[in-house]
């Protein structure tokens, strides 16, 4: 288990389709264990495998309160069955769009069909922070952030301010 450094926008990288995994294997599985080192390292409660820099079509989530008992879940080819009409809002954040937030609306529940760490096929009825993270998770494996649905302005000031995060963080770290 390793701790991978999160890529974060603007990044080429994180705009690649993630490819299909034809078989849940040690590598696998190897991988799925240190990306939910790095997300619990980084305080998150979700992550695709693009955000280390792998273009597979693998999430590793947990949303577990802090107090609670960690419930990791994996999901490997995640496919939605089923999307809800209804769309629900929810405030977003992004371990590839550091300290930026906005409110988002998606389907408010959704069907998911994937395969688990073991290989096996699951479907899951998703709804409330579930949902939402989910089909957060699953536009990172279309090369898809939050910010996209935004409208261009907000979008372009996000962007503006994280590149200049970056030539600072450049400048103390040399
Ligand atoms: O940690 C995360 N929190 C979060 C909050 C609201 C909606 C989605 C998310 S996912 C995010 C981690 C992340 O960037 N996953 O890709
Ligand atoms: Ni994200």
């Amino acid at each position: 288990m390793s701790i991978k450094t999160i890529l974060t926008e603007p990044n080429k990288i994180l705009r690649q389709v993630s490819k299909s995994v034809e078989k849940v294997g040690q590598a696998e599985r190897q991988l799925m264990d240190d990306m939910l080192d790095t997300m619990y390292h980084a305080n998150g409660i979700g992550l695709a495998a693009i955000q280390i820099g792998v273009p597979k079509r693998i999430i590793v989530m947990d949303l577990s309160k802090k107090e609670e008992e960690k419930k990791p879940m994996y999901f490997v080819n995640p496919v939605i069955k089923n999307k809800n009409q209804n769309f629900s809002k929810y405030e977003e954040g992004c371990l590839s769009v550091p300290n930026q937030f906005a409110e988002i609306e998606r389907p408010k529940t959704c069907e998911v069909e994937y395969l688990d760490y073991d290989g096996e096929k699951k479907i899951i009825k998703a709804e409330g922070l579930l949902a939402t993270c989910i089909q957060h998770e699953m536009d990172h494996l279309q090369g898809i952030l939050f910010i996209d649905y935004l409208s261009k302005l907000k979008k372009s000031m996000i962007i503006k301010k994280l590149s200049k995060d970056k030539n600072k963080s450049d400048r103390i770290t040399f």
